[in-house]
């Protein structure tokens, strides 16, 4: 159920859509009072004056409706399927006794990790690729002469964290330095060394000369995807496939309980009724967390990760879209505070909004305290305080017409993307025990946060600023390179996507030589990877009905149609 191969996902068909605007600007600025919704609360509000001109995003209401998500039902649950997919996870153990070719070994690697079920294999793959890489870089270098095994050898050890020289590709190369000409008829092996490249890191010439030589595209890399390829392949393994489908549909399952859940949450926080100008996404919310960590056992994790997704999705609408400098001043105040005594000033939209906050994140502290004994409140309402006012800087920049240098803004930028409160959360909620260590480093905000969060922000940009300009929001990244440098908007875009790339190679050398744990390392990554998947045609998290609606279908409500043997336990 593994969304993403590889760490290159996206980076290379990354094509934001521009959407043209049917809506003159004026017609998004609307005047409105109190919305409608509130009128039957309760009022206290003394600090909204009715005739405050409000901003609107324009955001349509969500095409997933609570009792269609609600009636999600699976068939695949229950001991018959858990006792054949026992079976078919010892028959794959046998394939790695049988197959002793050391190319035959990582292409059984690789098909399990595309179909998405290399979780299951771990130990067996870590005790192959160990015995790999002792026997070709232990000592001596290898001459390879084969690109395609190189690149997957490349490729699957650096996966991995094994540290393979990019030189390994030198034996490929011309008299001049040039990669050989007669390799671009290798489709199978330019592939493999495009997807290779994507593991390099600053300053790894080689690698990048390979990216460029390489240059066909890869497009949906999804395991969802590569099941239906696979299916139809002529070296196709039976088991393989079988497991595959099986495991899917009942991941998925495990997924559609999490996501009722969720659901019921979010409608119990009245936040999608009555907050009607933000984005009401729960789907999204929800299709991010799966991005960001699928396996079953992590479902508490990706629970409390689609509640932060959604808290922060709305909070984020209330500093773009829709409150006056005046009533954030009050919200980044309140949350500094974390107190329920900061909200008597608050209008009544802001104070269901703060309380579904404080609420929301004081349980998953106490939730912490419980079960492992830690006090994590300190950390997980700092790194909200930090989200608020890097939102509120960023309004003060509204208001004031300021366009801050490139520089400046990625310095509150990678801060506003909110990439740093789901980390630190996503921290507590997968580390035990946690140390103290760990607790210092996670304050300052690491590298693989920093790396991430920039990722996220670089690739939301290219997908959201658009429309955010149009309906009124600070200059992003892209337009704060075009006023700082006059470059034109395309090159700028392409500026910004080069800067993935770099960011991409930082992360990749951070992964190598991290303190944190494989999980929380994935997680990080997973949501970079996630960022260019939900922005590579625009806006996916906001506008529903397009691609994101296909890949809501196939990887969370639709099931793979399995054949009737594969029901029966034999
Ligand atoms: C971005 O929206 C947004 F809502 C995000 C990234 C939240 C959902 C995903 C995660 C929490 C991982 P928008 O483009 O409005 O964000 P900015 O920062 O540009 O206002
Ligand atoms: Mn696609
Ligand atoms: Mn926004
Ligand atoms: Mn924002
Ligand atoms: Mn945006």
């Amino acid at each position: 159920m593994d969304l993403f191969r590889l760490a290159s996902l996206g980076n290379a068909n990354f094509t934001p859509l521009l959407l043209p605007s049917k809506t003159p600007i004026s017609s998004f600025v609307k005047s409105r009072k109190v919305p409608p919704t509130f009128l039957c609360m309760a009022t206290t509000q003394i600090s909204t004056p009715s005739n405050i001109v409000r901003r609107s995003a324009n955001y349509q209401p969500t095409i997933w409706h609570y009792d269609c998500i609600q009636s999600l039902t699976s068939l695949y649950v229950g001991e018959s399927f858990t006792g054949r997919i026992y079976k078919l996870k010892g028959e794959v153990k046998m394939m790695f006794h049988k197959v002793v070719n050391p190319l035959e070994r990582l292409e059984l690697i690789d098909i399990l990790q595309r179909l998405g079920i290399s979780y299951h294999f771990d130990n067996e793959i870590q005790r192959t690729l160990e015995g790999i890489y002792n026997t070709n870089h232990g000592g001596e270098m290898c001459n390879n002469e084969n690109i395609y095994a190189t690149a997957l050898e490349l490729r699957l050890l650096r996966q991995h964290g094994y540290n393979v020289p990019q030189e390994i590709f030198n034996s490929f190369k011309n008299k001049i330095g040039g990669f050989k000409a007669c390799l671009c008829d290798d489709i199978e092996g330019m592939l493999c060394l495009y997807e290779a490249s994507f593991h390099s890191v600053e300053g790894e010439s080689i690698l990048e000369e390979a990216r460029d030589f390489a240059t066909k595209q890869l497009s949906e890399l999804e395991a969802r995807w590569f099941i239906d390829v696979y299916r139809s392949r002529e070296d196709m393994n039976p088991i393989l496939l079988d497991l595959a489908e099986l495991d899917f549909n009942m991941v998925q399952a495990t997924h559609q309980e999490d996501l009722k859940e969720m659901s019921r949450w979010w409608k119990s926080t009245c936040l999608g009724g009555k907050l009607s100008f933000a984005r009401d996404r729960l789907m999204e919310n929800f299709l991010w967390t799966v991005g960001v960590i699928f396996q079953t056992r992590f479902g508490y994790c990706r629970k409390m990760l689609t509640k932060i997704n959604a808290l922060i999705t709305t909070i984020d609408d209330v500093y773009d879209v829709y409150g006056t400098l005046e009533e954030l001043e009050l919200f980044t105040d309140a949350v500094e505070r974390w107190d329920t005594n900061a909200m008597d000033q608050l209008p009544d939209y802001m104070k269901i909004c703060f309380f579904a906050l404080h609420n929301s994140i004081n349980e998953m502290a106490f939730d912490a305290l419980k079960e492992q004994g830690v006090h994590i409140i300190q950390y997980l309402k700092k790194a909200w305080a930090d989200l608020c006012r890097s939102y509120l800087l960023e309004a003060k920049w509204y208001y004031n017409r300021y366009t801050p240098s490139f520089q400046e803004y990625i310095e509150n930028a990678w801060v506003s993307i909110s990439a740093p409160v789901v980390l630190v959360h996503a921290y507590f909620l997968v580390t035990n025990p946690v140390t103290k260590e760990a607790l210092d480093c996670l304050e300052q905000y690491p590298d693989i946060i920093r790396w991430s969060s920039i990722i996220l922000r670089l690739a939301d940009d290219l997908g959201t600023s658009k429309d955010e300009l149009e309906r009124g929001d600070v200059p992003k990244s892209i337009q704060c390179y075009m006023n700082e440098t006059g470059a034109s908007e395309k090159y700028a875009r392409e500026y910004i996507k080069s800067m993935i790339s770099e960011t991409w190679k930082k992360m990749n050398k951070g992964v190598v030589s991290s303190p944190f744990s494989q999980t929380f390392i994935e997680i990080a990554t997973n949501l970079a990877r996630m960022a260019q998947c939900m922005y590579q045609h625009g806006d996916g998290h906001g506008v529903e009905d397009r691609e994101t609606k296909d890949r809501v279908l196939s990887l969370l409500i639709h099931p793979i149609p399995l054949r009737k043997d594969q029901h029966e336990d034999h």
